[in-house]
């Protein structure tokens, strides 16, 4: 095993060995941790088995009778698609494309937004990087794929134990005619608060190497002055630059004049000016109306001169007409979810949205079986994640109440739940709408969002009104991240913050005014690379882990720490991540190109005096026996 250890290690392989190597590298003598990836896996199944898994505990269950995850066959060699365009041609060229098109564009989000406002961010790599190859070959038609960023990187590593990097190379290698989409929140990166410039340059020069091919990029109060670090870097990678406009308020409301007509096109014309080649039009919580978004959509049209992508969520349970109205004023591309991951607080449901616009001027193009067959492969996978189903079983227009974005709907819920506040959610609802109020009535999307959030669970938990939050005569002792929101540290809104809050929220302290960038020391690079390889006992890291060290420092250490214990469970099926095996069961997982281990458990057995369970495994048919202990 040393030499295997010796040969195999990082510096041996780079041929900068010598002989003090061998002293100054105590991890090749760290025989008795050192595992192979199979034993690491049974460990994992063996654990999870007698153990369960902690975030499925005491949620419902699959169906005990999985159905076979099969995706569709792909039917043709993938055609050229819009990827093809855009390597060839560039950003620019995609765009003048999109605007001489006369069918709706469309963008899947179900590897995205889809689970994301759904499933709580939880599908795995292994159910998206199955049915792949189907899109590229049966869908080439479509405008592109949103498999990346938004919450998913953290959820990755923080609660799915695998690494966001390498999902975005497989989905890339597996959809070569696509264009893959991420969501970039600007200098919130995909984290929750502003980064140094240099670190959000790095990360899109990242995630634009590793396979991302169109940026959306908004900013959580709209504040155009912080999206051109994140602009720039990805105009200077050569990807497309969707420069987006968040929506909120209601734009037929004269009540509520901040967020006007005119409000929309100046940030519609800022964001030209700022070099974006797209222009997103983000409803992230499902506000915009039909009659506004043919009004909308008409005068971004006709006054910037972009081509316009529109997203929204179908909460309220009328984004379908949302569309169609949008098509109608001439948006060129919109986003759906696949059937299965369609409608409540994800995207309207993209094979209505084809089959709606068929035989019209608008006609999407798109192949209704191909999509009918992607869609019943997804409609197998969402069972496998009936734990982290948010029960919502019908649309609801509380939605232009709170004007909660649909990625956070389900989310607050399940906090309000851990905080006992589930049977108040009406409040938490009407809360929420007199925290915005509060705070000026502004953008309300990731980090924002979470600000507004924190704020409405604090007044339903205390019993505060909004009057004694603001009465300067009560003590409050708001929460850390409105602390932090009226300091300056997201940036500013149109109109500044409430400044009688802001000055009981600061006790007398100063805000920032400017970008919080512009006054963050760039990070050394290098210096937090040997950092992490110190913290790592080593452990070489290459591009792509360093920058989700920069983004989540804990949680990445706290990865890599378990994939040392557990190796690639990524590797697992769903069901068996989740749940472990029964007796009798047998399950593959290919750890690499090729390489496939059969795993078959046998028996599980009693707990011994020590409290420990002797698992009864076959891997590749050799008996192999994992004792973990009973922590239950
Ligand atoms: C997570 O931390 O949420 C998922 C990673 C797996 C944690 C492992 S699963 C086996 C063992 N049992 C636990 O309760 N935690 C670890
Ligand atoms: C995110 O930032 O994760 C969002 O989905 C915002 O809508
Ligand atoms: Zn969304």
């Amino acid at each position: 095993e040393f030499v295997i250890n010796l040969l195999k290690h990082p510096t041996f392989l780079d041929d900068t060995y010598t002989t003090k190597f061998i002293d100054t590298t105590p991890d090749l003598f760290a025989f008795r941790k050192r595992r192979d990836r199979a034993t690491k896996l049974l460990i994992y199944i063996a654990d999870i088995t007698v153990n369960g898994h902690p975030e499925t505990a005491g949620r419902p269950l699959p169906p005990a009778e999985a159905r076979a995850l099969v995706p569709p066959k792909p039917r043709t060699d993938p055609a050229r698609g819009t990827r093809q365009l855009l390597e060839e041609n560039g950003a620019k060229a995609v765009a003048d494309w999109m605007l001489e098109q006369k069918r709706l564009l469309i963008t899947d989000t179900s590897m995205r937004d889809g689970h994301q406002s759904l499933l709580a961010t939880r599908m795995r790599s292994i159910d998206m990087i199955r049915v792949a190859p189907s899109y590229a070959a049966n869908l080439p038609g479509l405008f592109s794929v949103e498999c990346w960023g938004g919450a998913t990187f953290d959820v990755a590593y923080r609660f799915l134990q695998e690494c966001p990097w390498q999902r975005l190379r497989d989905l890339r290698a597996r959809m070569p005619n696509l264009m893959t989409q991420m969501l970039l929140r600007a200098s919130n990166g995909v984290g929750y608060t502003n980064y140094p410039d240099n670190v959000v340059q790095e990360f899109v020069r990242q995630a634009a190497k590793t396979g991302v091919d169109v940026f959306r990029v908004f900013d959580s109060l709209n504040w155009v002055e912080n999206m051109r670090v994140a602009m720039d870097a990805v105009i200077e990678s050569g990807k497309i630059c969707e420069g987006t406009i968040c929506y909120t308020g209601d734009l037929l409301d004269p009540t509520r004049a901040k967020y006007d007509l005119n409000y929309y096109v100046s940030m519609g014309r800022a964001l030209r000016d700022a070099g974006a080649h797209v222009l997103g039009l983000k409803d992230m919580a499902g506000l915009l109306k039909p009659a506004s978004a043919s009004i909308l959509v008409k005068a971004l049209k006709d006054e910037i001169g972009l081509p316009v992508h529109f997203h929204t969520h179908d909460t309220g349970g009328i984004s379908g007409a949302t569309i169609l109205a949008a098509s109608a004023a001439g948006v060129d591309a919109v986003d759906c979810a696949m059937d299965a991951f369609s409608g409540n607080t994800s995207q309207p449901c993209l094979g209505s949205v084809v089959e709606a616009l068929r035989h019209t001027d608008r006609d999407t193009g798109l192949d209704i079986r191909a999509i009918r067959e992607i869609s019943n492969y997804w409609e197998a996978v969402r069972e496998q994640y009936a734990a982290f189903e948010s029960g919502l079983q019908a649309p609801a227009s509380e939605v232009w109440l709170h004007e909660m974005p649909g990625g956070q709907f389900t989310n607050l819920k399940a906090q309000a739940r851990s905080l006992g506040l589930e049977d108040r959610w009406h409040e938490v609802a009407q809360a929420y709408a007199e925290a915005n109020q509060m705070f000026g009535d502004i953008v309300k999307v990731t980090p924002s969002s979470k600000v507004v959030g924190d704020m409405a669970l604090m007044m339903v938990a205390q019993g505060l009104t909004r009057a004694q939050v603001e009465d300067p005569a009560v003590e409050v002792a708001f929460p850390d991240s409105v602390v932090d929101m009226m300091k300056g540290n997201l940036g500013q809104p149109p109109g500044g913050w409430p400044e009688a809050l802001q000055r009981k929220v600061l006790k007398g302290e100063p805000p920032l005014t400017t970008r919080p960038g512009a006054s963050m020391p760039p990070v050394d690079l290098e210096a937090v690379r040997a950092e992490v390889i110190d913290k790592l006992e080593g452990k070489a890291i290459d591009d792509e882990d360093l920058n989700g060290y920069l983004m989540y420092p804990k949680v990445f250490l706290d990865y890599m720490g378990r994939h040392r214990q557990y190796g690639p469970v990524r590797t697992l099926p769903t069901r068996t991540f989740f749940y472990g095996m029964e007796p009798g069961e047998e399950i593959e997982a290919e750890i690499d190109p090729g390489k496939t281990l059969e795993i078959r458990l046998q028996t599980v057995g009693d707990t011994d005096d020590l409290g420990e369970v002797k698992v009864f495994f076959e891997l590749n048919g050799q008996p192999r026996v994992i004792r973990v202990p009973n922590r239950l």
